[in-house]
Parts: structure tokens; sequence; C-alpha cells
């Protein structure tokens, strides 16, 4: 978790209440820090995982042609860190605004699940589910919530292939036509909340910018500054599980 943050600024609270009262057409970008309030270790950062780990060892498509188990033995631990989380306030936050805002879009970076176990539905996994599994052979793709998996690296029922974490590595393509939805709710938004994110790994960070570009209010949520945060409407150096549902309240 992030060290204890300040005291919620006041102003730009009155700002982001502001702007929240008003909008009718709400795009929303998540990333790690989203769920660090529940437990979920978040990559940049003093805690992150990529202080621990080398991304190149164990979030491309090269390191698991070079070694599938040691990249597999690294997602079972992750998913048994995720399977033991719950939603946090933040997520329950989103849940209660998509139901008020008629056009709502989430768009998380997480692969976590957490929002869908929220409650959330209007939304879409930018850069897949650590509990999706999908054959390197076959194609095939399916839904697997446990825990330990019974072989590592695990193989495919129907041809016998390699399964991979359903998780989108460096290098490696995001699902088209979620990523152009969220580039396009988030031009056309009334406002945009950025939360949890450090917004430095493209293109989902492109979401936020393409809001900005467009000229649409972006609120940032974050304890930490980031890239955009000189460049957004309403800037709340805060923890999203803390500020959000005082904002959808
Ligand atoms: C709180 C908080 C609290 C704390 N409340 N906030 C130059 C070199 C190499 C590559 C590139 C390059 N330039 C561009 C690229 C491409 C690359 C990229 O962007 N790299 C940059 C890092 C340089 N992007 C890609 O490769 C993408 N694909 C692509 O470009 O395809 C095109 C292509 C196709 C074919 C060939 C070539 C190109 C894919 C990117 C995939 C990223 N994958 C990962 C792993 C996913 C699977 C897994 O989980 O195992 O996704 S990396 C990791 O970073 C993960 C995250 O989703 C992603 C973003 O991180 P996020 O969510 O922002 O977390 P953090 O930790 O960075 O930040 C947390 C924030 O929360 C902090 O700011 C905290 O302060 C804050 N926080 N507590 C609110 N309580
Ligand atoms: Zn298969």
């Amino acid at each position: 978790m992030s060290p204890s943050a300040e005291p919620l600024p006041e102003a730009e609270l009155a700002r982001a209440r502001e702007l929240l009262a008003g909008a009718r057409r709400v795009v929303v970008l998540t990333g790690a820090g989203f769920s660090a309030e529940s437990g979920v270790p978040t990559f940049r950062g003093p805690q992150g995982l990529w202080r621990q780990f080398r991304p190149e060892e164990l979030a491309t498509p090269e390191a698991f042609a070079r070694d599938p188990r040691l990249v597999w033995e690294w997602y079972e631990w992750r998913r048994g860190l995720v399977a033991q989380a719950r939603p946090n306030p933040g997520h329950e936050a989103l849940v209660r605004l998509e139901a008020r805002v008629p056009e709502f879009l989430l768009a998380t970076q997480n692969v976590d699940g957490l929002h869908q176990l929220a409650g959330s539905q209007r939304m879409s996994e930018l850069h897949g589910s650590i509990w999706r599994l999908r054959c390197c052979g076959c194609g095939d793709e399916r839904l697997d919530r446990a825990h330990p998996l019974p072989e590592l690296p695990p193989r495919c029922g129907g041809c016998g292939g390699l399964l991979r974490p359903g998780v989108v590595w460096y290098g490696e393509s995001l699902p088209l036509e979620a990523l152009q939805a969220a580039v396009e709710a988030a031009r056309a938004c009334d406002l945009a909340i950025v939360a949890g994110t450090s917004a430095v790994v493209y293109p989902a960070a492109g979401v936020a910018t393409a809001a900005l570009q467009a000229g649409r209010p972006v609120l940032e949520i974050n304890p930490e500054r980031t890239e955009l945060s000189g460049l957004v409407a309403v800037s709340l150096r805060a923890r999203s599980g803390e500020v959000l549902p005082l904002l959808v309240a």
C-alpha cells in the first residue's frame, strides 16, 4: 500500500464534486493503485512488483517461451494474492457511479477481476484477466479460478498445448475493440476519472491523453504526482478507496 496520504485537499474535493455533479457521460481509467487498498501490489513505486521482479523475465511473450514454468510460478503467486483480496470502497463507489450516470464506461488496466466482483458492468479489461487461461496451441480460452492450479505449467484439455495467462504482456496488442471504445468514450465524455495509475504504459494511458486532447475535464486520483498531474483539471492527491466514496456519496 502507498504511504499515508495528506489530509484531503478540500478545494480540489469541492471542484471534483462539481465536475461529477454535472457529468452525464463518464469514462474511468483505473490502474494497479486502485486495488492497493485491497492488498494487491502495484507495479511501480517503492513497494511495486517491478522493484522485486524484472518485467522482461516475467511479462513478455519471449520470457514465457523461454521458461513457461517460471512465468507461471509468478502468476500462481499473484493469483493467490488476488484470490484473498476483496473489492475496496473505491470499487464499490464506481458501481454506484455507474448506476446513476447514463453513459458510463470503466476501462481498467487491472487483471485482478475486483471491479467485476464489486458489480461493475459497463467495463472492459484492457490488459486481460489473471483468471483467464488461453491455449497457445488451439487458442481456446476459459476462466479458471482454481488456486493452486493442479499442474504447472497448465495444459489444454483439448489439444494438450501450453496454457498461458490471459493477460497482455509487453509488446502485445491490447484488445482492439475495447481500447477503441475507451478512447472514443474519453474523447466524448463530460468527465474522465483517472485513478490509481502511473499512466506511463501505452496505449492504455492513451485513454487519459485522448480526453485531455479533446479538451475534456480529467479528474486524477492518486496519492503521488504523475506526468498527468500538471495537465488535468483536478488532481486529487488521495487514495481512491478513501476519496471516491466521498465524491459519489
Ligand atoms: C494509488 C493508491 C491508492 C497507490 N489510490 N492510487 C519503450 C520501450 C519498450 C516498450 C515501449 C516503449 N514505449 C512504448 C512501449 C510499449 C509498452 C509501454 O508502454 N512501455 C512503457 C512502460 C515504456 N506497451 C506495450 O508493450 C503494450 N503493448 C503495445 O504497445 O502493443 C503494440 C505493439 C504490438 C506488437 C508489437 C509492438 C507493439 C502492452 C503493455 C502491457 C502492460 N502489461 C502489464 C502487465 C499485465 C499483466 C500482469 O498484470 O501481469 O500491465 S505491465 C503493468 O503496467 C500492468 C499494468 O496494467 C500496467 C500499468 O501500470 P499501472 O496500473 O499504472 O500501475 P503502476 O504500479 O505503474 O502505478 C500505480 C499507481 O497507483 C501509482 O501512480 C501510485 O502512486 C498509485 N497508487 N496506491 C490511488 N490507494
Ligand atoms: Zn488447446
